[in-house]
Formats: structure tokens, sequence, C-alpha cells
């Protein structure tokens, strides 16, 4: 993907680099049950984010909907855009509502640190990998949090839904200086072989490696793991470490900060 920021030449990052990560909406939320956080989860995340803060990285923390955004969305088919005889008004009214209120779990739990919140809404329009936007507030030293959310659109849709795996693509490749891109997925180890009991983890995934996750249309208004997989790979031509790892486990994200390896899938193309 080509580069559309020309940033000043030197990053403008502290030494030891960015960190982007995504904290998944399943592992954040109970994603069967409305409006549902999971605050111990939440905890221990901004545990380690305070913890790799402290290593001197900055860091950008892109989280899901989860059963903020998606359990609404689908019902008022928000990701297809203007519905003519729909009323979609209320419904995006709500998720926009319930997004702030996830988003303001994650500013809580990080607080006493240096954060900037960035509501897409407010700086992007149109959805998907090639979404307007100014990524330029995201340069500012300390830690940006932003969220998938429903966002303005041209006509005829006038709005979607754009899916923070398109923040993770954008951020990961324009902003400078990043060193590593995770995907805190909830309850996997990482990206595994099939979707049955008996599945494998995959720890190195290529464009050349099978898998075959499942994308449940009933849940997910955006692309699930195939998206997310897709957006790795786009990632990986410019990033040196893009993994998914198990959010339940946050100091794996240290362990690759530090060594390079962990338990979990490594994105390599
Ligand atoms: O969970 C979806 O974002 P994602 C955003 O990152 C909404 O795909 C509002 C459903």
């Amino acid at each position: 993907m080509k580069r559309r920021y020309h940033f000043e030449r030197k990053p403008r990052t502290g030494p030891m680099g960015r960190i982007v990560m995504k904290w998944g909406g399943s592992l954040i939320t109970d994603k069967s049950s409305l409006c549902t956080v999971l605050p111990n989860r939440i905890e221990s995340l901004a545990k380690t984010v305070r913890q790799i803060h402290e290593m001197g990285h900055d860091l950008v923390i892109v989280h899901g909907a989860g059963s903020f955004g998606h359990i609404r969305a689908k019902e008022y088919r928000l990701a297809e855009g203007n519905i003519p005889d729909l009323e979609q008004g209320e419904a995006i009214q709500l998720v926009r509502r319930d997004m702030d209120q996830l988003h303001s779990h994650v500013i809580d739990a990080l607080r006493d640190l240096p954060i900037h919140s960035h509501p897409p809404r407010e700086f992007v329009t149109n959805t998907g990998s090639t979404f307007h936007g100014d990524l330029d507030a995201f340069l500012a030293p300390g830690i940006h949090l932003t969220f998938g959310d429903v966002v303005n659109c041209d006509p005829p849709a006038d709005f979607g839904i754009l899916s923070g795996d398109d923040l993770m693509l954008r951020l990961s490749n324009e902003l400078p200086g990043v060193i590593c891109s995770i995907f805190a997925m909830g309850g996997t180890p990482g990206v595994m072989t099939d979707s049955s009991t008996e599945a494998d983890l995959i720890p190195l995934l290529t464009v050349e490696t099978g898998f075959s996750g499942v994308h449940d249309e009933n849940v997910d208004v955006t692309g699930g793991i195939f998206l997310k997989v897709e957006r790795a790979f786009e990632i990986a031509k410019h990033v040196e470490h893009v993994w998914f790892i198990d959010g339940h486990h946050p100091s794996r994200m240290v362990e690759i900060i530090n060594t390079g390896e962990t338990m979990g899938t490594r994105i390599s193309i």
C-alpha cells in the first residue's frame, strides 16, 4: 500500500519505537450480551500498556466494538449505509453513545498515563482501508486511543461502520517508527488451522499457509478473522513484527517487544 502521508524525515516517536495494538471486541466485552464490558480484561491490558510505556515506547491502541457496536449495527443494517424506508438515525446515535461508553472504560483504565483520545467520527469519512482522515494527531508523544465507529460517508451511503482493523492497517503503515503491530484476541492463542476443537495454532502465517476460520455474520458486521488476517498481511509489508495473540495473556506483548518471540501467530509476507 502506498503511504499517503509525508511525515518529517525524522520519525516523531521515542527512540524505542511505536507499538500499535488492537484490543478485540470479543476480548473486552461479552459479545453475546448487549453493552456488557469485561472490566478485568481492560485492567490487565492497561497494566501491560503501562509497562510498555515505561519501557519508553509510544503506543496506539485501537479497540473493537464487541457488544457495544455489532448487535445494534446488525439489527439496523448500519454497515450497509442509508437504506431508504428504514429508520436508522436513532440507531446511529445509540451505537455512537454505546461506543463512547465502552471507550470511557478504556480511558478510565489508562487515566494516569499521557493519553490522547481520537473518536473516528471526529476525523474520518468513509469506511474500509481507504477511509479519508488526517492521522497527524497520532504523532504526539504518548498513548493514542481510537476505536471502530459509525462514521459519516459520501452519499448515497451517508454513513457506515469503520472497523478497528482498518484503523490498525492505516495507523501501522502510515505512522513513522512502528516496530510492532499486535492483534489481541479473546480466548484464542492466535490464528488456528480451523474452527474445530482439535484445531492447532499456526505459529507462522504466510500467504501460502491455509486456514479456515469462521466469520459469524449473525454477530459481526465487519469482517471477523478474515478481515484481520488480510489487514495483517498488508501491515507486514511495512512492519517487522505483526502478531495475533491471546489477549487473556497480555504479557505476551511484552515478550514480543523484548525477545521477538511468544506464543501466538506471527504474520509474515
Ligand atoms: O469491532 C466495529 O469495529 P470492529 C465498529 O473493530 C462498530 O470491527 C460500531 C460495530
